[in-house]
């Protein structure tokens, strides 16, 4: 009988990340391994699939393991996160020497790709020492994946098994699947999602291995970006750049005697868990004032500094916020060995210290800054009593800070969420407020007209984000990823791939 009411059995895929869903600590005393689970939608949504069905998990387990053969410890017994119950049978680690990786991660990954995507290109350097890790990286990838493609067929020699790989770590990585399954004759469908922005081709043709990377992304028989945009950009690029037969409207492109189909995606988040996080969290923020809330990963493409001159101005041009507002900015460590945002902390610090000191009142400070990480009903908290939130990164794929926000507006009135049209998720959330980063004046004028917004002007427009959210949760877009894939099976509609 087929498994109508239980998502389990049958089911099978292979989740190919730079990083495992959990990452592994060694523990200093006694020498042994230990998970720490890692939040985030991707898991959250992603895990629990491979939890329940045949699937396996391949990606780097976040430490440099001397033995890679170590076995990998099964999750803690008072682990509550979604990968409690991924097995360890079900996890494939990656272990890539440490000087290789630096370069693949830091050197290609973050150093070339990441800046380019976000089309800064200045930022960006080509050295063809980190691409040849990146390409090995890839390779390696590659073959742990086939390795567990044969372990899924061994049990299951019926399936078609879905290889899922995300981002723009692991660009290269399908065409080598896809060369060895062909050879060696195991089944599988390959998928890709790309979790940034996919440039232009102005900016991406200055990429000196840009053919290889095309070549490696349409290894895949479906490619999913957030937006209609990154899909257009990446259509054209292969034209442009390999002179593919295409389809705009249709979102095809002809490569190597096959047709990869190219789709719009956008990611949602765990929407329910969020609610749920915002109904049980204790009030933490003073109700003596408002809070102005910033959530971003310490990186230069999220618009930190911008944000700040905006703040600044907003006391210049407005006084009457003074001793009233005040800007609670989150700023999450991420890439501490790069040196480009080793000079961002320095510049946030710098700034802030100079804002405070030229607004603080003997009871008052204009800006809160936390340079570190804030648990998640913390954050919960702080999403469901801020006034405004500020969403203003100078390019983005989506930004799930400006979805989680509104999910978490449960309080009424609710408060306004401010958006750059330069991330995905300004793209769809058009009740917001969009605001552009770089016009610092009219920032300033945005976030005072938020600040002083009727309530039932706010009302309306978190009424309509919040159930565009709702309905288009991570659960959603996982299933119309299956979909696009032609996985999902008409009658059960259970969102899992057969
Ligand atoms: C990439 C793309 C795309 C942040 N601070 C804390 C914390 N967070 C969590 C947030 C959110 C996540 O981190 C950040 O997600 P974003 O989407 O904003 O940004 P990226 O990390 O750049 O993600 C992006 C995304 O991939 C998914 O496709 O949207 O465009 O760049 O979930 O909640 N969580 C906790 N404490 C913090 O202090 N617990």
């Amino acid at each position: 009988a087929d498994t109508m009411g239980d998502p389990v059995t049958s089911k099978c895929m292979i989740v190919v990340s730079n990083r495992l869903p959990f990452v592994l600590k060694r523990n200093e005393k006694t020498g042994a391994l230990e998970r720490k689970a890692s939040a985030g939608g991707l898991v959250t949504a992603v895990a629990p699939v491979v939890v329940q069905g045949h699937g396996l998990w391949v990606g780097w387990p976040g430490i440099h393991l001397e033995n890679p053969d170590e076995p990998i410890p099964e999750s803690n017994p008072n682990d509550n996160t979604p990968t409690a119950g991924l097995l360890s049978k079900k996890v494939v680690a990656v272990c890539v020497e440490p000087g290789k990786f630096d370069s693949y991660y830091n050197g290609c990954c973050n150093g070339t790709f990441w800046p380019l995507f976000h089309s800064m290109p200045d930022r960006a350097v080509f050295l063809a020492e980190h691409w040849k890790n990146y390409y090995s990286v890839n390779e390696l990838f590659a073959e742990k994946t086939i390795k567990a493609l044969r372990c899924l067929l061994d049990e299951q020699p019926t399936a078609t098994p879905l290889v899922w790989i995300h981002d723009y770590h692991l660009m290269l990585a399908a065409n080598w699947v896809r060369q060895i399954a062909e050879e060696s004759n195991l089944r599988l469908k390959l998928g890709f999602f790309l979790h940034i922005p996919f440039p232009p081709w102005d900016i991406f043709r200055l990429c000196p291995w840009s053919d290889e990377i095309l070549q490696g992304i349409l290894g895949n028989d479906m490619v999913g970006f957030h937006i209609e945009d990154y899909c257009l950009n990446f259509i054209d690029c292969c034209q442009r750049r390999l002179g593919c037969r295409v389809d705009r409207k249709g979102l095809m492109v002809e490569h190597g005697g096959r047709t990869v189909i190219v789709r719009p995606l956008p990611i949602g988040i765990p929407y329910d868990r969020f609610v749920n996080m915002a109904e049980a969290a204790p009030k933490v923020l003073p109700t003596n004032q408002k809070f102005v809330l910033g959530v971003d990963r310490l990186d230069y493409t999220k618009g930190l500094v911008h944000r700040l001159k905006a703040f600044e101005l907003l006391l210049e041009k407005y006084p009457e916020h003074i001793e009233e507002v005040t800007l609670l900015q989150i700023s999450v460590p991420s890439r501490t060995d790069v040196k480009e945002y080793q000079d961002l902390k320095e510049e946030m610090d710098q700034m802030v210290g100079r804002i405070n000191g030229r607004f603080t009142t003997y009871n008052w400070s204009p800006i809160r800054y936390i340079y570190g990480q804030v648990g998640q009903d913390e954050l919960a908290a702080f999403y469901r009593d801020a006034a405004v939130t500020l969403v203003t990164p100078l390019r983005d794929g989506m930004n799930l800070v400006a979805k989680e926000f509104v999910a978490c507006q449960i309080n009424e009135p609710p408060g306004v969420l401010i958006v750059s049209p330069f991330a995905g998720a300004g793209e769809m959330m058009h009740e917001a407020l969009i605001c552009n980063p770089y016009e610092i004046h009219t920032a300033a004028e945005v976030i005072h007209r938020a600040l002083t917004m009727p309530e039932d002007e706010r009302t309306l427009r978190m009424n309509y984000l919040r159930r565009r959210e709702k309905l288009h949760d991570v659960n959603y877009w996982m299933k119309s990823f299956f979909k696009a894939m032609g996985s999902l099976r008409e009658d059960g509609d259970d969102g899992l791939p057969t």
